[in-house]
């Protein structure tokens, strides 16, 4: 059975002068760029729930998209329908990975052991057409968020047997990933937070998570689990409040609960906006801490206040991004996530093609873009240049923890009035659209 019909081959890179709207104009798989394959760099992976299992639902309405593979009365033959799908989706767009929740791929059963027993039986499948195929999980993670059980939080659940119900999913869902090989293991505290804090007791929740990540680390060693662990953080929705808020609240929560050492951050650039950041923000806010791990690739809308999932389509940002994870010598065991789903008007299966090649040719662009930039060395240069003064003796004396207020007092004095130094924010806008817009990538 073939669902993308209409596809008559794998999507191939064509260049920038192609107009045929199912091909690559940046993305070429083979390509090397700095020593290392675009695939290598970019390492994209389809998520499953949104392009499997999106039915293009918002706040205001239902399912509104059929697709062929959602079908039938049993829950899991559509389940086994939506892998083969899957898999012929992955081939045809020719992306390297995927990323699923537990739910995603098998339905959850009447009790916990028939939910293990669903997810089993998909995974077998799972890993037959991973080796057929060459298409690799990214990374696996447990959805602790829909079912109404966990309306009041799953590992922050005032109730320990909710919180019961959310290891053992999370163990299963652990499993699942180590026998698909995974890279990495996501937690995103879908419901990890509160509505009121005059019904929640903020301390203690925030315990009662961090002792769920350590046990879920400590069954990853049990298992030989040797994945990334990564959080990914957002601020609110479906919380009023969420604990993992942005990457620096998180990256305070590992330091407080002593998790530091196991877990990296999954940075979504929807998330970041929400958050009321950039998202090359909390791209920098993880790097610079050494917890760059993954990124989740969609955007928001700019009218909308929510967590509109877009496929990414802005330039500037993406290339903001892979100007840090060059930065810190690629993404390693993660990879670019696409956390996105195409419109609810846009039900066509061809249009889930549309919306991916955008969005890989996008990061593929970005990613000429921010390793030419790296090499001219214009920004970096304009930068080192700027705080120029801290690798002189008495920056030097402040970094080293030397210098002194009364010190500084002094030396103050006998400086007088600093010069004062233009920014160069619109020169540097600038050069950024002469590399966006101007200068030549092939
Ligand atoms: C929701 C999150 C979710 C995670 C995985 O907003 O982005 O999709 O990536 O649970
Ligand atoms: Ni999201
Ligand atoms: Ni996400």
């Amino acid at each position: 059975m073939r669902y993308f019909a209409d596809v008559k081959k794998p999507i191939q890179f064509e260049g920038p002068d192609t107009r045929n709207p199912l091909a690559f104009r940046f993305y070429d798989a083979s390509r090397k760029v700095g020593g290392k394959t675009m695939r290598q760099h970019l390492r994209f992976a389809v998520a499953y729930w949104h392009t499997l299992r999106g039915t293009g639902g918002d706040p205001f309405g239902g399912p509104a998209i059929e697709r062929p593979w959602l079908t039938g009365s049993d829950p899991v033959d559509t389940a086994e329908r939506t892998l083969d799908a899957a898999f012929e989706f992955f081939t045809l767009l020719g992306v390297p990975f995927y990323c699923f929740h537990d739910r995603d791929i098998a339905p959850e059963g009447a009790t916990i052991a028939e939910s293990r027993q669903n997810l089993e039986r998909l995974v077998k499948r799972a890993a037959r057409r991973q080796r057929e195929t060459g298409v690799k999980l990214l990374w696996g993670t447990a959805n602790l968020f829909s079912h109404p059980r966990y309306t009041h939080g799953a590992a922050t659940n005032p109730d320990p047997r909710v919180f019961a119900h959310a290891a053992a999913q999370v163990r299963a869902a652990l499993d699942a990933t180590r026998v698909l090989g995974g890279t990495g293991y996501v937690f995103w505290g879908g419901r990890e937070g509160y509505s009121s804090l005059w019904n929640t007791d903020m301390a203690r929740e925030r315990e009662q998570l961090a002792r769920f990540l350590h046990m879920a680390t400590a069954y990853a060693d049990e298992i030989g689990f040797r994945g990334q662990f990564l959080i990914e953080p957002k601020p609110k929705e479906p919380s009023v409040h969420q604990y993992d808020y942005d990457a620096a609240t998180v990256l305070g929560f590992l330091r407080e609960f002593d998790l530091w050492d196991r877990f990296a951050l999954n940075i979504e650039a929807n998330h970041a906006t929400l958050a009321g950041h950039t998202f090359e923000h909390e791209v920098a806010t993880a790097a610079i801490a050494g917890k760059l791990g993954s990124l989740d690739i969609n955007r928001g809308h700019p009218l909308l206040g929510w967590d509109t999932d877009q496929f990414p389509t802005d330039a500037a940002s993406a290339v903001a991004a892979m100007f840090w994870i060059l930065a810190q010598g690629g993404l390693r065991r993660g990879g670019l996530n696409f956390d996105a789903h195409v419109r609810r008007g846009s039900f066509d299966t061809i249009d889930l093609f549309h919306a991916h090649i955008g969005g890989m040719d996008t990061f593929a662009r970005a990613l000429l873009v921010a390793d030419r930039m790296r090499r001219d060395g214009v920004l970096k240069r304009f930068v080192t240049q700027r705080y120029a003064g801290f690798r002189k003796p008495m920056g030097r004396r402040i970094l080293g923890g030397k210098a002194t207020l009364p010190e500084l007092e002094d030396w103050a004095a006998k400086q007088g009035e600093p010069p004062r130094v233009s920014g160069r924010e619109e020169y540097l806008e600038n050069v950024l659209n002469d590399y966006l817009y101007a200068t030549r990538l092939d």
